[in-house]
């Protein structure tokens, strides 16, 4: 299989991570894919020319973060970051939405300060940074929640790629307002996996 990836992407960082976690390096080759160039021959593989993208050895691709994780994930029919079902079923989904919420925003933010200066929109930037800081807070009172405490699970992972964003925006400052939330992530930034996926400075 073909996993298409841009090494700055945090979508496609979790993706690269449970090729990781999953040992599965022997089946998904990774290839970094042409993205935001006008006519790039990407487009030809995923017409939508986002990353990541997991095509398989059948020709059959699947766009989607959360999709291409759980096909990986799934692949030995011993799935290990699916999301808890306990007493509260629904309370992983709601993680998981919170920190693709965060992830959301702060790629929005990202985008927008990729921009050269004159076509930056301040009021976007402010709004996604107020975003992030309201969220970030969210999470500081979240760390402990069963969900994200326990084994690596997918609500875990979605909001550890959007806290790991802070290497490619200065300006995403998270961690002295949310020292809970810090270590929690520090924690988890701490597994190989991680490490070997972190993003380049913007
Ligand atoms: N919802 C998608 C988002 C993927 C996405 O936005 N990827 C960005 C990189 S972070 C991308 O490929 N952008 C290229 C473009 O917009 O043309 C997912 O979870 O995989």
């Amino acid at each position: 299989m073909k996993l298409y990836v841009t090494p700055g992407s945090p979508y496609a960082r979790m993706a690269r991570i449970v090729v990781i976690e999953k040992e599965l390096g022997n089946r998904v080759e990774t290839i970094v894919a042409q993205t935001r160039t006008a006519d790039s021959p990407y487009y030809n593989i995923n017409p939508s020319g986002r990353v990541p993208y997991l095509m398989r050895d059948d020709g059959i691709g699947y766009e989607e973060s959360a999709l291409i994780c759980a096909y990986l994930d799934h692949l030995d029919n011993r799935p290990a970051f699916d999301l808890p079902v306990g007493a509260e079923p629904w309370e992983g989904w709601r993680m998981e939405a919170h920190a693709r919420s965060l992830l959301d925003g702060l790629a929005v933010w990202g985008r927008e300060m990729a921009r050269s200066k004159n076509e930056q929109s301040p009021a976007t930037i402010e709004h996604e940074r107020a975003r992030g800081e309201r969220m970030t807070r969210y999470w500081e009172s979240k760390s402990d929640h069963p969900v994200m405490q326990g084994a690596l699970n997918m609500a875990q992972l979605t909001l550890a790629c959007a806290l790991g964003l802070e290497v490619r925006n200065s300006d995403f400052v998270w961690r002295t307002r949310n020292p809970k939330l810090a270590a929690w992530y520090d924690r988890i930034a701490e597994r190989p996996s991680f490490k070997a996926t972190v993003p380049p400075r913007a």
